[in-house]
Parts: structure tokens; sequence; C-alpha cells
């Protein structure tokens, strides 16, 4: 039996503000202490993490000085090189101060967009020189309660203009960023903009530099929009455009929950396993969730270590899956082949088309067939819990 205690090779990540969110919701107050980034780089390497994620202001303040600024930032370094932590990721904080109320990049004022844009080319410098590749793109308060300012094109453009401006900025600076955005449907906003997988590829394309621009999909937000994540990732996958992932839970059609990965949908998270291991996806798995707001600071490494562990064990599940005969044979048993159709159908020729329209297909054979799913779910469902 595995013990399925992570090492750095697995490449779990989180962010400073999620072992360090300190349970304060819309209704209620902080109920634990907030930690200091050192302290949480090194007990996340005590848990065998790899990297650790950041916002620009989870890490400096707003309003500090540029001399606070880089003695936070050295003694942050220090605490990666002594624990042997790395920053994969970097993003800004675009939503919590009430400069970005009705917008950042989108805002309908031009003074809102020039300061989004300021304050990003920062963060991203805080970035570049803690070592980051990913620079993620959350637009959080990027949408609408109204739509009567009649931005909604405008916005478009605008939002279009500042990640041109942005990638041109990291270009020239010689930063290398991958960008990735995050689709969310709504929360902190009634809609929020690009609120799905699909909305953001279908944006990247409409970029200068469509090749630096991926997604960061989240396993919260496309379930808010009642949507399956591993479809929306295979869909990302396909596109060659998963460049980051945020992992964690959520009960569909609720607030946004952040629950521990696998807590809520273990078998939509086994999926999702399934399909990061065998394609492949080579990028850090980074968990955006947090412990639960009932919990003190040891619910917050019991939820880090669940998160990982969880991981961890539906790997080892898709490595049983793959060799299972039972569920091996049921798949096989699923996938009709048709070798002379398949020739037919796989490169349109006149010929190919003209023999495909001629071919008498048994119609009423192709609807009686049982494809077995109901057995196979069952086999994955036993797997799952534990008795094959
Ligand atoms: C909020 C988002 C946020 C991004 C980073 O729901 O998930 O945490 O991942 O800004
Ligand atoms: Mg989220
Ligand atoms: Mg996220």
């Amino acid at each position: 039996m595995p013990d399925f205690t992570p090492t750095p090779a697995d490449k779990f990540t989180f962010g400073l503000w999620t072992v360090g969110n300190t349970g304060r919701d819309p209704f209620g107050e902080a109920t634990r202490p907030a930690l200091k980034a050192p302290y949480l780089v090194e007990r996340l390497a005590a848990l065998g993490a790899y990297g650790v994620n950041l916002h620009d202001n989870d890490l400096v303040p707003i309003d500090a000085t540029a001399a606070q600024r880089d003695a936070i930032v050295r003694e942050f370094q220090q605490a990666l090189s002594d624990h042997g932590l790395v920053v994969p990721m970097a993003t800004t904080n675009l939503f919590s101060d009430p400069a970005f109320k009705d917008g950042a990049f989108t805002s309908a004022d031009a003074r809102v967009r020039a300061y989004a844009l300021s304050k990003t080319m920062h963060a991203m410098d805080l970035g570049a020189e803690l070592g980051a590749d990913t620079y993620v793109l959350w637009g959080g308060r990027e949408g609408t309660e109204v739509d009567a300012g009649g931005k909604l094109l405008d916005a478009l453009g605008w939002f279009r203009d500042s990640l041109n401006y942005l990638a041109e900025y990291s270009e020239s600076q010689g930063y290398g960023y991958r960008f990735a955005l995050e689709p969310k449907p709504n929360e902190p906003r009634a809609d929020i903009f690009l609120p799905t997988v699909g909305s953001a590829l279908g944006f990247i394309a409409t970029l200068d530099r469509p090749d630096l621009f991926g997604l960061n999909p989240e396993f919260a937000h496309e379930t808010m929009a009642g949507l399956s994540f591993p479809h929306a990732v295979a869909q990302a996958i396909d596109a060659g455009k998963l460049f980051h992932i945020d992992l964690n839970d959520q009960k569909m059609g609720r607030f946004d929950q952040d629950l521990r990965f696998g807590a809520e949908n273990p078998k939509g998270a086994f999926f999702l396993v399934k399909l990061l291991e065998e394609s492949g996806y080579a990028g850090p798995k980074h968990f955006d969730a947090h412990a639960l707001r009932t919990e003190d600071e040891a619910g917050v490494w019991a939820f880090a270590r669940g998160c990982m562990r969880t991981y961890l064990i539906l790997r080892d599940k898709v490595q049983r899956f793959a060799q299972d005969p039972e569920i091996q044979a049921a798949i096989a048993a699923y996938r009709v082949h048709d070798t002379e159709l398949e020739a037919l159908t796989g490169t349109f020729t006149p010929a190919n088309a003209g023999a495909l329209k001629a071919h008498a297909f048994d119609r009423a054979a192709l609807g009686t067939r049982g494809p077995g799913l109901e057995a196979l779910d069952q086999l994955t469902m036993e797997l799952l819990l534990g008795v094959r």
C-alpha cells in the first residue's frame, strides 16, 4: 500500500492566499489569525509541496514603500531558498481595492484601466524577480451588475488592449511569461466577462499574440457555471492551452466554496486526475482552495495535506483503472471499430464521400446496441470505493 506522501516531484503548489486564508466571509470576520508568508513557506515545504504562488498583495501590502517592499521580498526569498520551494506562478490583486469596484481592465474609467495596467506591470516585475514563468489573470471585478452603462463591447475591447499591452511588456522585459486566463461565471460580480473556459479560448484567438495566452481553469468555477470540469479541461488540452490549473471542489449552484480537492465530487476529481496524468500535463498542480471557516491552524494543515493526499490516491486509482482487465475489456467493447467505414470517414475525398453516401447502414442495429456503460460505471465506482 503506497503511503501517498507528496514530494516536490509531484509539483503540488498552493497560493499564499489559500493556506493564508483567515476564514473571513461576507457575513463574518476572520476565525483564525493571519500567518506570515515565510512561515507558510516553511510549513508547505515540510508537507512536501513544490511551490507557492501569490498575488502581489498577498506578499507586499498595497501601500508599502519601495524600501518595505524590498525588505519583504528579501525575507520571502530567503524562506524559499531555506526550504527549497519555488514560485512558478504570480498574479495581480485587481479585486480587493475599492478602485477596482467596477472593473480593472474593463472599468469605464480610463484612469482605473491605466492604474490596473500599471499595478499589473509592477506585479509582473515582482513575479519575475521570484522566478515565476506563468502569469495568471483572473478578472474578478471584470463584469457588471448593471448593463445600462452600455459597455459590453467596449469592455471586451479594453480587455483585449490590456492583454496585448501586457504581453508586449513581458516580451520587452525578457520575462517570457505565459499568460493564463482564469474564467469564472460570477462572484464577486453578478456576471463576469469571459465566464467559462470556452469563452476564454474564443477570446484568446482575437489577441495579437495568442501563442502567449492559455488557460488557468478552476474546478469550482466551471462547476459554478453548471459545467463539467473534466470536459472543460479536455477542451483546453485539445487546444494546447492548459497553461496552469486551479484544483479545488464545489457544490454545484452554490456560492464560491473553494473546498478541499475531491471533497465534494470525488468521481469528477478522479476523471480530472486521469485526464491530467494521461495527457502528459507537466505543469504545477495548484490548489486554489482553503480550509473551512470552522477550522483552526491545525485544520489548515489537515486541509493542505488532504488536497495533496487525495490527488495521489486518485493518481493511484488511475493506474489501477488502466490495469484492471475487466474495466479495460468493458472500454474495449464500448469503442466499436469498423476498418472499412473508418477508412471512408478519415479523410474527405469525393470517392470516399460517394462511397459513404452509398453505404447501407443497419440503422435499427445501431440504435439497439447496448454500450455497457452502466456496468462500466459501476466497475469504476467499485474501484473508487476501494472494493476492487
Ligand atoms: C477566485 C479565483 C482567484 C484566482 C487568483 O475565485 O480563483 O483565487 O485564482 O486571483
Ligand atoms: Mg476561485
Ligand atoms: Mg482560482
